[in-house]
């Protein structure tokens, strides 16, 4: 089985991690496969033989023999379903972990995701310093509810699981904002999560791209 992912050829964040080929490489890492690199530029993205493997011109994708697949959530979930060691066996425990994965993709992700345009993107509109609070407010939000829901806990559910990878991943896109801080179960949790041998592979291999030149 020969597994290729694509990636920035040149990331925006410089190589801390946070474009979306890292929570694909951290799966990968913690399940033991083997994986190539096939990065691409902003142009090559959106032409046509990149828009065959991802219909929205993005990255990453993922290809396996004669699958093609794209959307971290569908990659993720297929490596954990593929491979030992991201879901429990008990199916109860499996579907429980599984609905992490959902929830960190469709219910925690889009307010961190607002704050982050409202931050980068928004912040020399007229409008920006009274719409920035209201997301940060959405983000707290959902971080108070995660916060009291994962307490003492090192992980959502029962053993670290591609639950954990997902909402820690998604997490991580809030450290630069300060507001993780506010919470330190989740600040914790988060590195935890970092500091797993995998991650730190897949952060390392990702930064190998994306280090600016010293
Ligand atoms: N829902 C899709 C998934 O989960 O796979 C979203 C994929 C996506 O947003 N891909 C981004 C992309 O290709 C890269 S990860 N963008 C280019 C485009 O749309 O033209 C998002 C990202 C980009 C940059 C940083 N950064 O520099 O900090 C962080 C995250």
């Amino acid at each position: 089985m020969t597994i290729t992912i694509t990636a920035f050829e040149r990331s925006p964040d410089g190589g801390k991690g946070l474009a979306r080929d890292t929570r694909v490489r951290w799966a990968l890492e913690e399940v033991g496969q083997p994986y190539g690199v096939r990065l691409v530029s902003f142009k090559a993205m959106k032409e046509p033989a990149h828009l065959t493997l991802h219909p929205f011109g993005q990255i990453p994708t993922y290809q396996e023999d004669d699958l093609a697949l794209f959307e971290t959530g569908a990659i993720v979930f297929h490596i954990a379903q593929r491979h030992a060691g991201l879901l429990p066996v008990d199916a109860n425990a499996r579907a429980r972990a599984i609905t992490w994965m959902f929830a960190a993709l469709s219910t925690v992700e889009p307010p961190i995701l607002e704050l982050t345009t409202a931050r980068l993107l928004e912040a020399d509109k007229p409008w920006s310093a009274q719409r920035k609070p209201l997301v940060e407010d959405r983000v707290r939000e959902r971080l108070g509810q995660l916060s009291r829901r994962l307490g003492d806990a090192d992980w959502l559910e029962g053993p670290f699981s591609a639950g954990d990878l997902m909402m820690v991943s998604v997490l991580l896109r809030l450290r630069a904002s300060g507001i993780l801080d506010e919470y330190p179960n989740l600040s914790a949790y988060v590195a935890r999560g970092e500091a797993r041998p995998a991650y730190a592979r897949a952060f390392e291999a990702q930064l190998a791209v994306n280090k600016p030149p010293a």
